[in-house]
């Protein structure tokens, strides 16, 4: 498929997702939505794509944010029809049946820091830089940064971030549990690539089950997220990929994994 804004590329069955409008660092336009949600779409349908990695292009932005042009003359209908695109793009990536993980390589504000969120763990080079910085702008975040900051660091540290608009180095996003790692900028993606490779050596059922688990408990009560845990816990018995990973152990060889 065709893009104007990004690139969608494959490295040993790693789905890579690049923004690719490095004269606007990266900014996300309603073009650039569109691209990314069918971008994911196909990432979804394609059997040699195991995980996708997401990332900006350049030296100096993963995306810093939504595109304040395209946005300044909006009135509240496109506001609100602009939100919930966003919103729905970013939620299809959190729920996109395969693992995702953000390679923030620069800044990550607003609506970037928003995309990283939805990815299912992010990886930082060192120059990265995240921020909420919409009330600066007269706004709230309106791509689920007001939801996702506060699950991931915590309703305090989130709602300073959001109030005050600042902008935080890569350091005090690991410190808060924002991000997972630190890496160089040379490093960031074969570090990305390496994890990914980590994960893609697991039972791809397995790995989906836990994904779905994870976030379908952070949305209901302890007792609901047992029970989905428990469900997704007894149907890995009928996977082909619990027999060959237990049989594997029991025979002291590597498992060979089928997703079945
Ligand atoms: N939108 C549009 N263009 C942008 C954006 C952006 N978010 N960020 C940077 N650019 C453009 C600049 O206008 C500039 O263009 P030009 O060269 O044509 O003048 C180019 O990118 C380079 O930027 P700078 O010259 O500003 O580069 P600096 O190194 O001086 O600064 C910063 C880098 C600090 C990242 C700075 O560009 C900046 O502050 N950018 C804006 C960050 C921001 O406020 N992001 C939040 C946007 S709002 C948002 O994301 C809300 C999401 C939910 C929307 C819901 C809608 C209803």
């Amino acid at each position: 498929m065709q893009y104007q804004n990004i690139i969608l590329e494959k490295q040993e069955r790693i789905a890579i997702l690049t923004i690719n409008r490095p004269q606007a660092l990266n900014a996300l336009n309603q073009d650039t939505l569109l691209e990314i949600d069918r971008a994911v779409s196909e990432v979804a349908r394609d059997d040699q794509a195991d995980l996708l990695v997401i990332t900006g292009s350049g030296e100096k932005a993963f995306v810093a944010g939504a595109d304040i042009a395209h946005m300044q003359n909006f009135n509240s209908i496109e506001g609100r029809q602009f939100g919930l695109l966003g919103q729905k793009v970013f939620r299809n990536i959190e729920t996109l049946e395969k693992p995702t993980i953000a390679a923030v390589n620069g800044f990550a504000l607003g609506g970037g820091c928003e995309l990283a969120m939805c990815c299912d763990f992010r990886i930082a080079s060192t120059k990265a830089k995240f921020g909420q910085p919409e009330v600066t702008l007269g706004i709230t975040p309106g791509f689920g940064g007001t939801q996702r900051l506060a699950r991931l660091v915590g309703a305090g540290i989130a709602k300073q971030l959001l109030f005050t608009g600042e902008t935080i180095d890569a350091a005090e996003a690991l410190r808060i549990g924002l991000v997972n790692r630190i890496v160089e900028p040379p490093q960031l993606m074969e570090v990305v690539k390496t994890i990914a490779n980590r994960i893609r050596s697991n039972s791809p059922l397995a790995v989906r089950f836990c994904k779905t688990s994870v976030n379908e408990g952070l949305q209901t009560d302890i007792d609901r997220g047992m029970t989905i845990e428990a469900d997704l816990f007894g149907i890995c018995f009928s996977t082909l990929d619990q027999k060959e990973g237990m049989k594997a152990f029991l025979e002291k060889r590597p498992p060979q994994f089928t997703a079945q």
